[in-house]
Protein backbone atom coordinates (compact mmCIF):
# COMPACT_ATOMS: atom_id res chain seq x y z
CA UNK A 1 0.00 0.00 0.00
CA UNK A 2 1.42 3.55 -0.99
CA UNK A 3 0.45 5.41 2.15
CA UNK A 4 2.32 9.02 2.99
CA UNK A 5 4.65 8.48 6.25
CA UNK A 6 5.46 11.51 8.16
CA UNK A 7 7.79 12.00 10.77
CA UNK A 8 6.60 14.60 13.40
CA UNK A 9 9.25 16.24 16.28
CA UNK A 10 7.66 17.25 19.42
CA UNK A 11 5.21 14.56 19.12
CA UNK A 12 3.91 14.27 22.33
CA UNK A 13 3.39 18.46 22.77
CA UNK A 14 -0.20 20.70 22.20
CA UNK A 15 0.37 20.78 18.52
CA UNK A 16 2.30 17.38 17.68
CA UNK A 17 -0.72 16.04 19.45
CA UNK A 18 -2.96 17.51 17.31
CA UNK A 19 -1.35 17.09 13.87
CA UNK A 20 -0.75 13.04 14.70
CA UNK A 21 -4.54 13.17 15.12
CA UNK A 22 -5.14 14.96 11.31
CA UNK A 23 -2.80 13.60 9.77
CA UNK A 24 -3.79 9.90 11.03
CA UNK A 25 -7.60 10.84 9.90
CA UNK A 26 -5.74 11.80 6.25
CA UNK A 27 -4.10 7.90 5.90
CA UNK A 28 -0.80 8.58 6.62
CA UNK A 29 1.80 6.62 8.35
CA UNK A 30 2.66 8.63 11.36
CA UNK A 31 6.14 8.72 13.42
CA UNK A 32 7.18 10.48 16.89
CA UNK A 33 10.12 11.70 18.44
CA UNK A 34 9.50 11.23 21.85
CA UNK A 35 12.25 12.47 24.60
CA UNK A 36 13.32 9.83 27.23
CA UNK A 37 11.49 11.14 30.67
CA UNK A 38 11.58 9.23 34.01
CA UNK A 39 7.93 9.77 33.54
CA UNK A 40 5.41 9.01 31.06
CA UNK A 41 5.56 12.14 28.61
CA UNK A 42 2.58 10.56 26.25
CA UNK A 43 -0.54 12.45 28.08
CA UNK A 44 -1.72 13.98 25.01
CA UNK A 45 -1.01 10.88 22.55
CA UNK A 46 -2.32 8.23 24.57
CA UNK A 47 -5.60 8.14 22.75
CA UNK A 48 -3.86 7.40 19.44
CA UNK A 49 -1.43 5.10 20.89
CA UNK A 50 -1.29 1.57 18.51
CA UNK A 51 0.22 -1.32 20.51
CA UNK A 52 3.62 -1.77 18.42
CA UNK A 53 2.72 -5.20 17.96
CA UNK A 54 0.00 -4.61 15.81
CA UNK A 55 0.13 -5.59 12.33
CA UNK A 56 0.11 -2.61 9.94
CA UNK A 57 0.11 -0.16 13.15
CA UNK A 58 0.02 3.41 11.70
CA UNK A 59 1.40 5.11 14.72
CA UNK A 60 5.10 4.64 15.66
CA UNK A 61 6.86 6.72 18.34
CA UNK A 62 10.78 6.46 18.73
CA UNK A 63 13.31 7.76 21.28
CA UNK A 64 15.49 11.09 20.07
CA UNK A 65 16.39 14.35 20.99
CA UNK A 66 16.93 17.34 18.93
CA UNK A 67 20.31 17.72 20.92
CA UNK A 68 21.84 14.22 19.40
CA UNK A 69 22.59 14.33 15.14
CA UNK A 70 23.12 10.48 15.27
CA UNK A 71 19.99 9.51 16.34
CA UNK A 72 18.17 12.21 14.30
CA UNK A 73 19.78 11.06 11.23
CA UNK A 74 19.03 7.21 12.35
CA UNK A 75 15.72 7.92 12.87
CA UNK A 76 15.91 9.92 9.65
CA UNK A 77 16.96 6.85 7.71
CA UNK A 78 14.54 4.33 9.07
CA UNK A 79 11.38 6.50 8.22
CA UNK A 80 12.29 7.92 5.27
CA UNK A 81 9.30 10.64 5.15
CA UNK A 82 7.96 12.04 2.71
CA UNK A 83 6.77 14.90 4.96
CA UNK A 84 9.09 15.85 8.11
CA UNK A 85 7.17 18.45 11.01
CA UNK A 86 9.68 20.27 13.17
CA UNK A 87 7.51 20.91 16.32
CA UNK A 88 10.05 20.41 18.67
CA UNK A 89 11.42 22.76 20.67
CA UNK A 90 12.39 24.34 24.28
CA UNK A 91 8.97 26.54 23.22
CA UNK A 92 9.01 28.78 26.83
CA UNK A 93 10.03 32.62 26.19
CA UNK A 94 10.16 32.87 30.01
CA UNK A 95 12.49 29.50 30.23
CA UNK A 96 14.90 30.77 27.77
CA UNK A 97 16.31 33.63 29.22
CA UNK A 98 17.06 31.10 32.01
CA UNK A 99 18.44 28.05 29.89
CA UNK A 100 19.83 30.26 26.90
CA UNK A 101 22.42 27.85 25.34
CA UNK A 102 19.88 24.90 25.53
CA UNK A 103 17.11 26.92 23.96
CA UNK A 104 19.81 27.47 21.31
CA UNK A 105 20.79 24.13 20.76
CA UNK A 106 17.31 23.05 20.19
CA UNK A 107 15.37 25.56 18.67
CA UNK A 108 18.47 26.68 16.40
CA UNK A 109 21.17 23.51 15.88
CA UNK A 110 18.10 21.30 16.15
CA UNK A 111 16.96 22.68 12.87
CA UNK A 112 19.67 22.51 11.21
CA UNK A 113 20.93 18.82 12.24
CA UNK A 114 17.38 18.00 10.38
CA UNK A 115 18.32 19.77 7.49
CA UNK A 116 21.26 18.65 7.39
CA UNK A 117 20.26 14.70 7.93
CA UNK A 118 18.32 14.96 5.21
CA UNK A 119 20.78 16.41 2.60
CA UNK A 120 23.13 13.72 4.57
CA UNK A 121 20.98 11.16 3.40
CA UNK A 122 19.99 12.50 0.00
CA UNK A 123 16.58 12.91 0.92
CA UNK A 124 16.15 16.34 -0.80
CA UNK A 125 13.33 15.63 -3.48
CA UNK A 126 12.04 13.20 -0.97
CA UNK A 127 11.43 14.41 2.10
CA UNK A 128 9.31 17.74 2.89
CA UNK A 129 10.22 20.14 5.60
CA UNK A 130 7.73 22.29 7.99
CA UNK A 131 9.60 24.62 10.18
CA UNK A 132 7.38 25.70 13.23
CA UNK A 133 8.49 29.49 12.82
CA UNK A 134 6.96 31.92 15.56
CA UNK A 135 5.44 35.46 15.47
CA UNK A 136 7.93 35.97 18.31
CA UNK A 137 10.49 36.73 15.30
CA UNK A 138 8.96 40.24 15.15
CA UNK A 139 9.56 40.99 19.03
CA UNK A 140 9.65 44.73 18.78
CA UNK A 141 7.26 45.33 15.82
CA UNK A 142 8.31 47.14 13.27
CA UNK A 143 4.93 47.22 11.07
CA UNK A 144 1.40 46.39 12.22
CA UNK A 145 -0.62 44.03 11.26
CA UNK A 146 2.90 41.45 11.00
CA UNK A 147 3.37 39.20 7.60
CA UNK A 148 5.70 37.47 5.82
CA UNK A 149 7.97 40.72 4.90
CA UNK A 150 7.38 42.49 8.42
CA UNK A 151 11.60 42.35 9.45
CA UNK A 152 12.04 40.71 12.28
CA UNK A 153 13.29 42.11 15.63
CA UNK A 154 13.68 39.18 18.47
CA UNK A 155 13.64 39.85 22.08
CA UNK A 156 14.25 36.75 23.53
CA UNK A 157 16.87 34.10 23.29
CA UNK A 158 14.22 31.63 22.40
CA UNK A 159 13.21 34.00 19.82
CA UNK A 160 16.71 34.53 18.58
CA UNK A 161 17.44 30.78 18.20
CA UNK A 162 14.11 30.60 16.14
CA UNK A 163 14.97 33.23 13.93
CA UNK A 164 18.26 30.95 13.13
CA UNK A 165 16.30 27.92 12.09
CA UNK A 166 14.00 30.21 10.23
CA UNK A 167 16.90 31.76 8.08
CA UNK A 168 18.48 28.13 7.53
CA UNK A 169 15.44 26.86 6.49
CA UNK A 170 15.15 29.15 3.87
CA UNK A 171 18.54 28.56 3.67
CA UNK A 172 18.68 24.96 2.92
CA UNK A 173 15.51 25.65 0.22
CA UNK A 174 17.62 28.23 -1.47
CA UNK A 175 20.91 26.04 -1.41
CA UNK A 176 19.55 22.73 -2.11
CA UNK A 177 16.36 22.30 -3.49
CA UNK A 178 14.36 20.93 0.01
CA UNK A 179 11.00 21.52 -0.41
CA UNK A 180 11.16 23.71 3.16
CA UNK A 181 9.24 25.90 4.75
CA UNK A 182 7.89 28.04 7.51
CA UNK A 183 4.95 28.51 9.04
CA UNK A 184 5.19 31.83 11.18
CA UNK A 185 2.45 31.19 13.50
CA UNK A 186 0.88 32.97 15.76
CA UNK A 187 0.05 32.22 19.37
CA UNK A 188 -2.09 29.09 19.38
CA UNK A 189 -3.81 27.92 22.49
CA UNK A 190 -6.35 24.45 23.27
CA UNK A 191 -7.05 22.78 26.34
CA UNK A 192 -3.94 20.74 25.16
CA UNK A 193 -2.06 23.95 26.30
CA UNK A 194 0.99 23.48 28.28
CA UNK A 195 -0.23 24.64 31.97
CA UNK A 196 2.60 27.21 31.99
CA UNK A 197 1.59 29.54 29.27
CA UNK A 198 -0.38 32.53 30.07
CA UNK A 199 -3.94 31.25 28.54
CA UNK A 200 -3.42 27.41 30.12
CA UNK A 201 -2.48 29.17 33.79
CA UNK A 202 -5.27 31.49 33.60
CA UNK A 203 -8.15 28.82 32.68
CA UNK A 204 -6.66 26.85 34.81
CA UNK A 205 -6.47 28.64 37.88
CA UNK A 206 -9.31 29.90 37.05
CA UNK A 207 -11.13 26.67 36.98
CA UNK A 208 -9.52 25.82 40.60
CA UNK A 209 -10.56 29.10 42.28
CA UNK A 210 -13.92 28.35 41.19
CA UNK A 211 -14.13 25.23 42.83
CA UNK A 212 -12.45 26.51 46.28
CA UNK A 213 -9.11 24.82 45.12
CA UNK A 214 -6.76 27.75 45.23
CA UNK A 215 -7.42 31.08 46.58
CA UNK A 216 -5.31 33.47 43.81
CA UNK A 217 -3.97 33.37 40.41
CA UNK A 218 -0.90 34.94 40.17
CA UNK A 219 0.48 37.01 37.13
CA UNK A 220 3.05 38.82 34.97
CA UNK A 221 2.21 41.65 32.42
CA UNK A 222 -1.36 41.66 32.05
CA UNK A 223 -1.09 44.33 29.16
CA UNK A 224 0.52 42.27 26.78
CA UNK A 225 -1.87 42.14 23.70
CA UNK A 226 -1.60 38.38 21.34
CA UNK A 227 -3.13 37.19 18.17
CA UNK A 228 -4.62 34.19 19.74
CA UNK A 229 -6.14 31.20 17.67
CA UNK A 230 -7.08 27.40 18.38
CA UNK A 231 -4.11 24.93 17.64
CA UNK A 232 -6.41 22.85 15.81
CA UNK A 233 -6.87 25.75 13.03
CA UNK A 234 -2.75 25.91 13.14
CA UNK A 235 -1.89 22.44 12.52
CA UNK A 236 -4.46 21.82 9.68
CA UNK A 237 -2.72 24.95 7.87
CA UNK A 238 0.93 23.38 8.95
CA UNK A 239 -0.53 20.04 6.42
CA UNK A 240 -1.68 23.10 4.09
CA UNK A 241 2.00 24.38 3.48
CA UNK A 242 3.44 21.20 2.90
CA UNK A 243 0.67 20.35 0.17
CA UNK A 244 1.35 23.25 -2.48
CA UNK A 245 3.45 22.82 -5.41
CA UNK A 246 6.18 25.43 -4.40
CA UNK A 247 7.50 25.69 -0.85
CA UNK A 248 6.22 29.30 0.71
CA UNK A 249 6.48 30.66 3.93
CA UNK A 250 2.99 31.83 5.89
CA UNK A 251 2.16 33.82 8.78
CA UNK A 252 -0.85 32.13 10.29
CA UNK A 253 -2.87 34.45 12.68
CA UNK A 254 -6.33 35.25 13.30
CA UNK A 255 -5.89 38.98 12.48
CA UNK A 256 -7.49 40.54 16.14
CA UNK A 257 -5.54 40.43 19.28
CA UNK A 258 -6.62 41.04 23.06
CA UNK A 259 -4.53 41.59 26.26
CA UNK A 260 -3.90 39.27 29.00
CA UNK A 261 -6.19 41.06 31.43
CA UNK A 262 -9.01 41.12 28.97
CA UNK A 263 -8.35 36.94 28.32
CA UNK A 264 -8.94 36.82 32.20
CA UNK A 265 -11.93 38.41 32.13
CA UNK A 266 -13.20 36.08 29.50
CA UNK A 267 -12.56 32.95 31.40
CA UNK A 268 -13.73 34.21 34.83
CA UNK A 269 -16.89 35.06 33.22
CA UNK A 270 -17.04 31.59 30.91
CA UNK A 271 -17.43 30.42 35.29
CA UNK A 272 -19.59 32.67 36.01
CA UNK A 273 -17.11 35.21 38.21
CA UNK A 274 -17.05 38.95 37.23
CA UNK A 275 -14.32 41.12 38.16
CA UNK A 276 -13.55 44.72 38.24
CA UNK A 277 -9.35 45.80 37.88
CA UNK A 278 -8.28 48.14 39.96
CA UNK A 279 -4.51 49.35 40.61
CA UNK A 280 -2.08 49.60 38.50
CA UNK A 281 1.53 48.24 37.66
CA UNK A 282 2.61 45.51 40.11
CA UNK A 283 -0.21 47.22 42.65
CA UNK A 284 -3.26 45.46 40.10
CA UNK A 285 -6.21 43.73 41.71
CA UNK A 286 -9.07 42.04 40.08
CA UNK A 287 -12.02 41.57 42.43
CA UNK A 288 -15.17 39.77 42.03
CA UNK A 289 -18.36 42.24 41.64
CA UNK A 290 -20.76 39.38 40.96
CA UNK A 291 -20.61 35.37 40.78
CA UNK A 292 -22.74 32.57 39.99
CA UNK A 293 -22.72 30.37 42.93
CA UNK A 294 -23.62 27.20 41.55
CA UNK A 295 -20.76 27.46 38.63
CA UNK A 296 -18.24 29.06 41.04
CA UNK A 297 -18.89 27.80 44.61
CA UNK A 298 -15.75 28.80 46.06
CA UNK A 299 -15.72 32.34 45.31
CA UNK A 300 -17.69 35.44 47.43
CA UNK A 301 -17.83 39.00 46.19
CA UNK A 302 -15.54 40.94 47.09
CA UNK A 303 -12.56 37.80 47.07
CA UNK A 304 -9.15 39.28 45.19
CA UNK A 305 -8.32 36.44 43.21
CA UNK A 306 -6.03 38.12 40.48
CA UNK A 307 -2.92 39.77 41.84
CA UNK A 308 0.73 40.70 39.99
CA UNK A 309 3.54 39.22 41.11
CA UNK A 310 7.10 40.94 39.10
CA UNK A 311 8.63 37.24 38.98
CA UNK A 312 6.61 36.46 35.85
CA UNK A 313 7.80 39.75 34.45
CA UNK A 314 10.20 39.41 31.28
CA UNK A 315 14.00 40.73 31.19
CA UNK A 316 12.47 41.61 26.86
CA UNK A 317 8.96 42.02 26.85
CA UNK A 318 7.11 41.28 22.90
CA UNK A 319 4.42 44.21 24.48
CA UNK A 320 2.05 43.26 20.69
CA UNK A 321 1.50 40.86 18.42
CA UNK A 322 -1.17 41.16 15.24
CA UNK A 323 -0.77 38.99 12.39
CA UNK A 324 -2.00 39.15 9.09
CA UNK A 325 -3.03 35.97 7.22
CA UNK A 326 -4.11 37.44 4.02
CA UNK A 327 -1.36 35.43 2.19
CA UNK A 328 -2.70 32.35 3.52
CA UNK A 329 -6.40 33.11 3.04
CA UNK A 330 -5.80 34.43 -0.31
CA UNK A 331 -3.24 31.31 -1.85
CA UNK A 332 -4.60 27.99 0.17
CA UNK A 333 -7.74 29.50 1.04
CA UNK A 334 -7.35 28.69 5.30
CA UNK A 335 -9.18 30.86 7.35
CA UNK A 336 -9.69 30.50 11.33
CA UNK A 337 -12.87 28.94 12.26
CA UNK A 338 -12.50 28.69 16.10
CA UNK A 339 -12.77 32.32 18.13
CA UNK A 340 -10.86 33.14 20.71
CA UNK A 341 -13.74 32.94 22.71
CA UNK A 342 -14.95 30.12 21.72
CA UNK A 343 -11.52 28.57 22.06
CA UNK A 344 -11.77 30.11 25.53
CA UNK A 345 -14.87 28.48 26.50
CA UNK A 346 -13.55 25.02 25.71
CA UNK A 347 -10.64 25.82 27.91
CA UNK A 348 -12.29 26.88 30.53
CA UNK A 349 -14.83 24.02 29.89
CA UNK A 350 -11.80 21.46 29.97
CA UNK A 351 -10.00 22.76 33.26
CA UNK A 352 -13.52 22.81 35.13
CA UNK A 353 -14.28 19.58 34.33
CA UNK A 354 -10.75 18.09 36.01
CA UNK A 355 -11.43 21.23 38.97
CA UNK A 356 -14.68 19.27 40.37
CA UNK A 357 -12.77 15.96 40.29
CA UNK A 358 -10.51 17.72 42.91
CA UNK A 359 -13.01 19.09 44.68
CA UNK A 360 -15.02 15.99 45.30
CA UNK A 361 -11.89 14.15 45.78
CA UNK A 362 -10.88 16.76 48.43
CA UNK A 363 -14.41 16.88 49.96
CA UNK A 364 -13.98 13.19 50.25
CA UNK A 365 -10.93 13.08 52.62
CA UNK A 366 -8.20 12.82 49.70
CA UNK A 367 -5.39 14.96 49.46
CA UNK A 368 -5.21 17.18 46.23
CA UNK A 369 -1.98 18.37 45.19
CA UNK A 370 -2.48 21.41 42.38
CA UNK A 371 0.88 21.62 40.70
CA UNK A 372 2.34 24.99 39.73
CA UNK A 373 5.46 26.80 38.32
P1 LIG B 1 5.00 22.41 23.30
O1 LIG B 1 5.90 23.06 24.27
O2 LIG B 1 3.64 21.97 23.71
O3 LIG B 1 5.73 21.10 22.69
C1 LIG B 1 7.10 21.10 22.43
C2 LIG B 1 7.52 19.69 22.05
O4 LIG B 1 8.93 19.67 21.81
C3 LIG B 1 7.24 18.62 23.12
O5 LIG B 1 6.86 17.42 22.50
C4 LIG B 1 8.59 18.47 23.78
O6 LIG B 1 8.78 17.22 24.41
C5 LIG B 1 9.49 18.59 22.57
N1 LIG B 1 10.87 18.88 22.89
C6 LIG B 1 11.36 19.81 23.73
N2 LIG B 1 12.70 19.75 23.80
C7 LIG B 1 13.07 18.75 22.95
C8 LIG B 1 14.30 18.16 22.61
N3 LIG B 1 15.45 18.60 23.14
N4 LIG B 1 14.32 17.16 21.72
C9 LIG B 1 13.17 16.69 21.18
N5 LIG B 1 11.95 17.17 21.49
C10 LIG B 1 11.91 18.20 22.37
O7 LIG B 1 4.92 23.38 22.03
P2 LIG B 1 3.71 23.64 21.00
O8 LIG B 1 3.14 22.34 20.61
O9 LIG B 1 2.84 24.71 21.54
O10 LIG B 1 4.51 24.29 19.78
C11 LIG B 1 5.05 23.49 18.74
C12 LIG B 1 6.15 24.25 18.04
O11 LIG B 1 5.64 25.46 17.50
C13 LIG B 1 7.32 24.68 18.93
O12 LIG B 1 8.49 24.62 18.14
C14 LIG B 1 7.02 26.13 19.27
O13 LIG B 1 8.21 26.83 19.54
C15 LIG B 1 6.36 26.58 17.99
N6 LIG B 1 5.39 27.64 18.12
C16 LIG B 1 4.33 27.51 18.99
C17 LIG B 1 3.35 28.47 19.04
C18 LIG B 1 2.19 28.37 19.99
O14 LIG B 1 1.54 29.40 20.22
N7 LIG B 1 1.87 27.20 20.52
C19 LIG B 1 3.38 29.64 18.16
C20 LIG B 1 4.52 29.66 17.26
C21 LIG B 1 5.46 28.68 17.24
P3 LIG B 1 8.27 16.95 25.93
O15 LIG B 1 6.79 16.68 25.81
O16 LIG B 1 9.05 15.77 26.33
O17 LIG B 1 8.55 18.18 26.72
P1 LIG C 1 4.45 33.78 24.46
O1 LIG C 1 3.33 33.03 25.34
O2 LIG C 1 5.55 34.29 25.27
O3 LIG C 1 3.71 34.75 23.59
O4 LIG C 1 5.01 32.56 23.60
P2 LIG C 1 2.97 33.09 26.88
O5 LIG C 1 1.61 32.53 27.00
O6 LIG C 1 4.05 32.51 27.73
O7 LIG C 1 2.95 34.68 27.17
C1 LIG C 1 2.06 35.56 26.51
C2 LIG C 1 2.13 36.92 27.15
O8 LIG C 1 1.55 36.85 28.46
C3 LIG C 1 2.39 37.54 29.38
N1 LIG C 1 2.18 37.03 30.74
C4 LIG C 1 2.51 35.80 31.17
N2 LIG C 1 3.02 34.73 30.52
C5 LIG C 1 3.21 33.59 31.23
N3 LIG C 1 3.68 32.51 30.61
N4 LIG C 1 2.94 33.51 32.58
C6 LIG C 1 2.43 34.57 33.27
O9 LIG C 1 2.19 34.49 34.46
C7 LIG C 1 2.20 35.77 32.52
N5 LIG C 1 1.68 36.97 32.86
C8 LIG C 1 1.69 37.72 31.77
C9 LIG C 1 3.79 37.30 28.83
O10 LIG C 1 4.71 38.23 29.40
C10 LIG C 1 3.55 37.45 27.33
O11 LIG C 1 3.60 38.80 26.98
C11 LIG C 1 4.14 31.58 23.04
C12 LIG C 1 4.93 30.26 22.97
O12 LIG C 1 4.04 29.23 22.58
C13 LIG C 1 6.05 30.35 21.95
O13 LIG C 1 6.61 29.05 21.76
C14 LIG C 1 5.47 30.84 20.62
O14 LIG C 1 6.49 30.97 19.67
C15 LIG C 1 4.74 32.16 20.81
O15 LIG C 1 3.71 31.98 21.76
C16 LIG C 1 4.10 32.65 19.52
Amino acid sequence: MNRKVALITGITGQDGSYLAELLLEKGYEVHGIKRRSSLFNTERIDHIYEDPHIENARFKLHYGDLTDTSNLTRILREVQPDELYNLGAQSHVAVSFEAPEYTADVDAIGTLRLLEAIRFLGLEKKTRFYQASTSELYGLVQEIPQKETTPFYPRSPYAVAKMYAYWITVNYRESYGIYACNGILFNHESPRRGETFVTRKITRAIANIAMGLEPCLYLGNMDALRDWGHAKDYVRMQWMMLQQDQPEDFVIATGKQISVREFVCMSAQEAGITLAFSGEGVDEIATVTAVNSETAPGVSVGDVIVKVDPRYFRPAEVETLLGDPAKAKEKLGWVPEITVEEMCGEMVASDLQVAKQHALLKEHGYKVSVAKE
